[in-house]
């Protein structure tokens, strides 16, 4: 069975989400970042989260996980095939959602909470904030109102961008999400699968 390392509002919820819409059976084991268990400083050495096991296989991307996931557990409808309209969409805000978006707030986070007090207000965690919501505004101007970021149906794009707004909360921008980007989160978080996924500790 798939073993993801986990901690509540970590990216793993991505990957707990996806197993949720999938019905891939999972179990989970703690990972923390400040006081990580043995087991989970040899699976992940870098001590990110999350990490996953399955069998031999040994992850720590979070959307290489999910892509991994839905190539072997699949086939799913979260995945759009290249014979597919939306399909290079579908690769853009899947990639998006991670590099273009949740990358920019891991040294935000860190500033905010491990930086000391004459540094947490500084260029760096200015540009940074700066570069969330104006990538923000960018894929709320995409989406134009519609529920979907790609392929005009929920797909593991949809999940892989969503995640910014947990992270949003630990970066302290939440308030400033573009409304339009709210509604279509909030939307994403009535699926049961995601409601179920957010309840993991
Ligand atoms: N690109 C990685 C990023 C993983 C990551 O940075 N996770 C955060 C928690 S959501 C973390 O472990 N931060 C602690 C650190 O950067 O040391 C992924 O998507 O899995």
């Amino acid at each position: 069975m798939l073993k993801i390392y986990h901690s509540q509002g970590a990216r793993s919820l991505r990957v707990l989400w996806l197993c949720e819409e999938m019905g891939v059976p999972y179990e989970t084991a703690e990972a923390s970042f400040f006081k990580p268990s043995e087991e989970f400083s040899v699976i992940n050495p870098l001590r990110t989260v999350p990490a996953m096991q399955d069998g031999d296989v040994r992850m720590i991307e979070s959307v290489a996980m999910m892509l991994y996931i839905m190539a072997k557990y699949g086939p799913t409808d979260l995945e759009v095939k290249p014979s597919e309209p939306g399909y290079s969409d579908y690769l853009q805000y899947l990639i998006f959602g991670e590099a273009g978006l949740a990358a920019y707030g891991n040294p935000l986070v860190a500033t905010r909470f491990l930086a000391p007090a004459e540094q947490k207000q500084n260029f760096t965690a200015d540009y940074l904030k700066g570069a969330i919501l104006k990538r923000l505004e960018f894929v709320g101007e995409r989406l134009g109102g519609k529920p979907y970021v790609a392929a005009n149906r929920f797909t593991a794009a949809d999940i892989s961008i969503a995640y910014i707004a947990t992270g949003a909360k630990f970066a302290g921008i939440e308030d400033e999400i573009p409304a339009t980007v709210k509604a279509y989160v909030a939307n994403l978080q009535q699926r049961p699968a995601f409601q179920r996924a957010a309840a993991v500790k």
